[in-house]
């Protein structure tokens, strides 16, 4: 039996949340071994061999080393047995390339930064928020909610009818933005991307989401 995989990070971050929703959907025994790359002084030394920009996660298995979170989550739905979490066809699988490119170029920094870390985040540590770096992002939160939905159409996951890295994806990304008022209202009325929210919500895997 192959070793069991190492991640490295730390819950707090959406990325690793993502990883860790999929090692826990496909059934993989792990560690996680913590890494903290907003510690003072920055990211430890010796995780820069493992991830040279610095971030989190990364990912070894049986002598194979890989960080960006879409590499990894691909490697462990295809090295390890459980249910499949891509599509087989040729479109199914171009749709997921797409959507995770959404997630990471065009909601991660919008709804996670500039609205949950601003609206959330900030204020418990004291420091204000910047009113102008939310009201920015907000037009965009919108236009990737609306974007998810037309994904989402009448299927119950994003791919359709099974679960797929596409929701893993995305579940961390909109469970820290639903945590600000904002993201919560913008997500109310949107009632199949709600419903999709109580399905996710409901798997045991989603129990890394959550504060912080
Ligand atoms: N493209 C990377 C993004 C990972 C990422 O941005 N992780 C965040 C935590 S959620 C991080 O490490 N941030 C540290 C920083 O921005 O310095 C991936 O897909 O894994």
């Amino acid at each position: 039996m192959s070793p069991r995989p190492i991640l490295y990070g730390a819950r707090y971050s959406a990325y690793v949340r993502t990883a860790l929703m999929v090692l826990q959907e496909k059934g993989v025994a792990f560690d996680l071994v913590e890494v903290d790359i907003f510690a003072p002084g920055g990211p430890p030394p010796d995780h820069l061999p493992r991830h040279p920009f610095g971030r989190i996660p990364a990912f070894e298995h049986d002598g194979f080393a890989l960080y960006e979170t879409a590499a990894i989550t691909r490697y462990v739905d295809e090295a390890f047995d459980g249910p499949a979490l891509q599509p087989a066809d040729a479109r199914g699988r171009a749709r997921l390339t797409q959507i995770i490119g959404i997630l990471d170029a065009y909601a991660y920094r919008p709804l996670v930064w500039d609205i949950y870390v601003e609206r959330v985040s900030k204020p418990a540590t004291g420091s204000p928020a910047d009113e102008s770096l939310i009201a920015n992002a907000l037009p965009r939160a919108e236009l990737c909610l609306d974007v998810l939905a037309g994904f989402l159409g009448d299927g119950p996951w994003l791919l359709g009818d099974a679960i797929s890295l596409a929701d893993l994806h995305a579940a961390p990304i909109l469970d820290y933005f639903k945590m600000a008022p904002e993201g919560r209202a913008l997500m109310a009325g949107r009632n199949r991307l709600e419903a999709w929210w109580d399905r996710l919500t409901a798997r045991p895997s989603a129990t890394v989401l959550g504060p912080e």
